[in-house]
């Protein structure tokens, strides 16, 4: 008997493990956002994104499978500019990713802990992600070094250097921008709290939880965390949370019981676009 399998096309079995440093990596990257590029522009400078904004390289099988979860509201800029940085910058890394957008309905206060919940909720409803990626949309990697991949041990913050900041953390407990956990780390600090409405406060209530958790942050090197903040002003129902004061000294009274085991909200639509799968949630009202 002949072995007919020479000619069939590579499966995935046949193909290497993508090597453990991608030969396709560039280091530092300029950034700048002088013109928005246009959907179709992104989508054409990235002919092997899939619908949904899934993408898995295709001459290795990737070592790692990262969900990136942007919380989104009403930045289309934004989202163009991260899109048309982003897209290229995983391919670079050679991760099987997925770009989820998850959108708030209406025009309540904002909620940006408790989209992510809801992000995380529906992607581990797509596949057996080992990172998901707490990405806000107005901060672009400046250095693919920065590998979107988690640590296996503790929760992971990426956004170490923005210019923002002059690129420094701007406190020493900072835990704001984007981050990486594992969904069993998320789930053992009972994922983000629900109840911060506007900005501000809720970066440090997770940062408050990991530690709950028995968990420590691990944090990317300034030369290698650095990102580029778009400029904006301020967001129509985005105010600062005047209540976050009072909120950080509670939160271990409460994380326990607000998060993830507490999570109610609506799917309103989950669409796969070519770049992103895009979901829109309503989430009910503050208080
Ligand atoms: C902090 C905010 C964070 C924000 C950073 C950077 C608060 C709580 C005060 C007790 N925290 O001051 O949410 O990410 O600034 O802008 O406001």
């Amino acid at each position: 008997y002949f072995n007919l399998s020479f000619f069939s096309p590579a499966s995935t079995e046949d193909l290497h493990h993508c090597p453990p440093k991608s030969p396709l990596l560039v280091g530092p990257i300029r950034v700048n956002f002088h013109n928005v590029p246009n959907m179709k522009r992104i989508i054409r400078k990235n002919p092997y994104v899939q619908r949904g904004g899934l993408y898995t390289p295709r001459h290795c099988v990737a070592q790692y499978k990262t969900a990136i979860l942007v919380p989104h509201r009403n930045r289309e800029t934004h989202l163009r500019h991260l899109l048309y940085f982003l897209h290229p910058f995983l391919q670079r890394q050679q991760l099987h990713y997925r770009i989820y957008v998850i959108n708030q309905a209406g025009n309540g206060t904002f909620n940006r802990a408790k989209l992510l919940n809801i992000g995380v909720r529906e992607a581990l409803k797509d596949d057996e992600w080992d990172c998901l990626f707490l990405h806000d949309v107005d901060l672009i990697p400046e250095n693919d070094y920065n590998l979107y991949v988690c640590d296996e041990l503790c929760p992971k913050h990426v956004s170490s250097a923005m210019n923002k900041f002059n690129y420094r953390l701007p406190y020493r407990t900072f835990f704001g921008g984007v981050t990486a956990v594992t969904p069993e780390q998320y789930l053992r600090m009972n994922g983000f709290p629900n109840s911060y409405w506007g900005w501000g406060g809720e970066d440090d209530e997770i940062a408050n939880r990991v530690n709950y958790a028995g968990m420590n942050i691990v944090r990317v090197p300034l030369d290698i965390g650095r990102y580029k903040m778009i400029k904006h002003g301020p967001d129509e129902g985005n105010n600062a949370n005047e209540k976050r004061f009072d909120m950080l000294t509670k939160s271990h009274k409460y994380w326990k019981v607000d998060g993830m085991n507490s999570l109610e909200y609506k799917c309103i639509s989950k669409q796969l676009t070519s770049l992103y799968t895009n979901i829109t949630a309503d989430i009910g009202e503050a208080p």
